[in-house]
């Protein structure tokens, strides 16, 4: 009802129409019964998968387990075409379960939550979008993705350019033709490093701003044998359970011997096995210490090194590339396809922004040092404000007209990564404090939402109203993650998990590096011992 003002009262309001907005609605709405409204910025289901259109944009998991697992039947008839899906697959995979849940019937799409207010007289979360809906509803559950709002640096004149400019997370949906052109990508995350090879197929020149030089296992992409996956779907039951008891919400072998059980020759062999296999099993096979130990991550950290200079013909242009400044694992690891043998190209030229600093962006292209390069199209893939920048664009009060910003402004404070104390019934899947985005984001979104489900369904049977997390449950939840994140190896960088990509965000380690499977066990203990941490009451929190 745009433009209304009537106020519309609401089992639930779910934020999002991604993996974990299409699955909560169909929990809450199609297994529960509840009267849900799910609000969609987007003009359709997708998500993540809806804004990054970059060229060269594909899942680092493997395909097929980066799908639903809560549905036999939609597992064993969705076909996957290769290893690693494109984006526009995936798209059409979460498109495909939103037709057959029907899961577009009660959304709003084109629509932004602008706020969300806690009324304690009625306990109801008062929420209003840009569109002019209300609702008046008794749960809250944001689904609003980790890596959602794009981040653009300031650099000096950037608005005065006038060539065409886009960030990889907002990309034209009709596409963007490099053809004769020349291009600037600022970036070399997962979405420069993705991009930067097809781009460079296309453009006439193309020029790389490089902050950080990264760490790449290869993807070793190619099309999946129809046989393989029918094989994998007979054991899928198997394979999930696997993945759901895991590290990173893979189904992989771990290997339990340390890179200093072997010997020099064995343990370059075992690498290399891990470098053919490619992808994340690089990580997860090979060794069990690589995540935690500074000295057995350098020995990998020296072998990707290796390759690198054996792939890049000039050898000082491979220094320039040379990830030095932080260990093996202590970024996002990145997956490529070609990154590297794409400086090979004539048409490809790299700049080292630590040598030579951006110093503005003019109306014709970028300064760096001295350097002025002309540019037709600058392509940001400068990453987002990761797992908080959502939340604070949605103003959020709980008890007591408390922001959840405020609460936030030394860094994020939630049980479990699922709920903030302060701010009953409202839930966030894979919030900040849960493993997030250091698994397999399906997995994670899956046991978030059978959790709130699980909560509701409690609630209702004991004729409860509302949950709220104590304070006591959370400090010993957000000082439980930092222990877990300290003596691993995301301590040793600046990364966007620490928030160190924005200027002035607090440097707080904000997923949970203890791994999908040991947080699977916290949180079934929780619910266990009858929601250990949490308040459960039948009226006001307050009383
Ligand atoms: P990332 O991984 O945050 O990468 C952003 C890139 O942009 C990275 O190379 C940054 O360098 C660079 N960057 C950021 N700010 C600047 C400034 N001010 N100047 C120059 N360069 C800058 O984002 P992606 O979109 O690639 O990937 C996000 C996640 O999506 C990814 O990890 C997967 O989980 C999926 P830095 O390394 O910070 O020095």
């Amino acid at each position: 009802m745009p433009g209304s003002t009537k106020v519309r009262e609401l089992d639930a309001v779910v934020i999002g129409a991604g993996f974990s907005g299409l699955f909560m609605n169909h929990r809450l709405r199609d297994t529960l019964g509840l009267d849900v409204q799910v609000i969609e910025a987007g003009s359709d289901v997708g998500g993540t998968w809806y804004w990054n259109r970059y060229p060269g944009a594909r899942c680092d998991s493997e395909a097929y387990m980066y799908c639903f697992g809560f549905d036999r039947d939609l597992m064993q008839q969705w076909e996957w075409s290769g290893k690693y899906p494109e984006q526009p697959e995936i798209l059409r995979y979460l498109g495909h379960v939103a037709d057959r849940f029907d899961l577009r019937r009660n959304t709003s799409f084109n629509t932004r939550v602008r706020s969300a207010h806690f009324h304690e007289e009625s306990n109801r979360w008062d929420v209003e979008t840009d569109a002019g809906e209300r609702y008046r509803s008794r749960f809250v559950i944001t689904a609003i993705g980790c890596l959602s709002t794009g981040q653009i640096p300031d650099f000096r004149g950037r608005d005065t350019f006038t060539g065409e400019a886009y960030h990889t997370g907002a990309w034209p949906h009709e596409g963007v033709d490099f053809a004769g052109k020349k291009v600037a990508v600022i970036g070399t995350g997962s979405s420069g490093v993705q991009s930067i090879p097809v781009i460079a197929r296309q453009a006439d020149h193309l020029t790389v701003f490089q902050r950080t030089p990264q760490y790449m296992i290869p993807a070793r992409h190619g099309n999946v044998d129809k046989a393989v996956l029918d094989e994998i779907k007979k054991e899928y039951d198997t394979i999930y359970d696997k993945a759901r008891h895991s590290t990173g919400g893979f189904p992989y072998d771990v290997q339990d011997r340390s890179a200093f059980d072997v010997e020099d020759a064995e343990r370059r062999r075992i690498l290399e096995e891990g470098w053919e296999m490619g992808g994340f099993k690089f990580m997860f096979s090979t060794f069990s210490d690589l995540r935690t130990s500074l000295t057995a991550s350098e020995l990998a950290g020296e072998f990707i090194r290796g390759k690198i200079r054996e792939t890049v013909n000039d050898p000082e242009l491979a220094q320039k590339l040379l990830p030095l400044d932080h260990p093996f694992g202590s970024k996002r690891i990145l997956i490529d396809t070609d990154y590297f043998e794409t400086y090979n190209r004539d048409n490809v030229e790299l700049v080292d922004i630590n040598a030579e600093p951006i110093v503005e962006i003019t109306e014709t292209g970028i300064t760096a040092g001295d350097t002025h390069h002309d540019v037709d199209v600058i392509v940001y893939a400068t990453g987002f404000d990761a797992m908080t920048g959502s939340f604070n664009r949605i103003d959020i009060r709980g008890l007591d007209g408390q922001r959840l910003k405020d609460k936030w402004a030394a860094g994020p404070r939630t049980y479990l990564g699922l709920t903030s104390a302060g701010f009953p019934n409202l839930f966030m899947i894979t919030g900040p404090g849960s493993p997030s985005v250091l698994s397999n984001m399906p997995i994670s979104i899956e046991q978030h939402v059978e959790m709130i489900s699980g909560i509701v369904s409690h609630l209702d049977r004991n004729e409860l109203e509302l949950i709220e997390a104590e304070v006591r449950a959370e400090d010993a939840w957000v000082e439980h993650v930092n222990e877990v994140a300290e003596p691993t190896m995301f301590m040793h960088a600046n990364s966007w998990y620490l928030g160190a990509n924005i200027p002035g965000k607090p440097r707080v380690f904000m997923p949970y590096a203890g791994g999908v499977g040991a947080y699977r066990q916290h949180c079934d203990k929780v619910v266990a011992n009858g929601y250990e941490g949490f308040t459960l009451s039948p009226g006001s929190v307050k009383a």
